[in-house]
């Protein structure tokens, strides 16, 4: 399924993280049901450090047991399936590492282009959350400070004049200080691209502030790892 043409299906999505190293077969058994029973848009699938060699098996186990699109999320050019249906191919403009740039890609583009892949061209933005994240620490790079918005604005503006299809703000798994609605507001006020956002949701009302505030996807996975009844309850409010 196209993911463009699933964005433009309702106005405001709900996509789960699943990090292949934290969920085993039976806790994939437990997301894939919860999710089947609300409105859930994507699965996201990837980590910023892989350990266990659970990556295919996590893809294969969505694909098999699951209409909902996967979509990977990759933290290194090792992160690439031709068992998903997409990757965003993110490009790191909120740090000025040439690697995360440019670097990766350059390595990952034939691979990505053999795998059939859906690529789309992603504005990644790591925003401080009072504490280092794995993203932040892996990525040798300065996250946005979190009260600075027109810094976001002007971020985010330059992505999607570069041609980047989506602007993905993070404050990175498990975030102390999540993303302020302030910062979410101007950044949609200023693009016109899908405005993606994750870091820290704990639950639906947080889920809420960040939907009202302007983000079109949101994306939870620390939360939905604790407890996976929190499918239900976050996606309910896309009914
Ligand atoms: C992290 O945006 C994601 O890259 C989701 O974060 O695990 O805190 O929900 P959480």
């Amino acid at each position: 399924m196209n993911i463009y043409d699933k964005l433009q299906e309702r106005e405001k999505h709900f996509a789960i993280l699943v990090d292949p190293d934290d969920v085993d077969e039976r806790h994939l058994e437990i997301l894939v049901e919860e999710a089947k029973r609300t409105f859930v848009s994507f699965f996201f699938v990837g980590g910023s450090l892989l350990i266990a060699d659970r990556f295919e098996k996590t893809i294969a186990f969505l694909k098999a047991n699951t209409d909902i699109p996967v979509v990977i999320f990759p933290g290194d050019t090792y992160q690439v399936s031709a068992q998903a249906d997409a990757i965003l191919f993110l490009s790191l403009i909120s740090g000025r590492n040439a690697d995360l740039l440019i670097g990766k890609h350059v390595l990952a583009a034939p691979v990505v282009k053999r795998s059939g892949l859906q690529v789309l061209p992603t504005g990644y933005m790591l925003i401080d959350s009072g504490k280092a994240t794995t993203a932040s620490y892996m990525s040798h790079s300065q996250p946005i400070p979190r009260d600075k918005p027109g810094i976001a604005v002007a971020t985010a503006m330059a992505g999607e004049m570069l041609g980047m299809k989506l602007i993905y703000m993070d404050g990175g798994s498990g975030a102390a200080h999540q993303i302020s609605t302030e910062m979410i507001r101007q950044v949609k006020k200023h693009i016109s691209v899908p405005l993606i956002i994750g870091g820290g949701i704990s639950g639906k009302e947080r889920a809420k502030e960040i939907l009202d505030a302007g983000a079109d996807v949101i994306v939870v996975g620390t939360a939905i790892e604790q407890n996976p009844a929190r499918i239900k309850e976050i996606g309910d409010l896309f009914a």
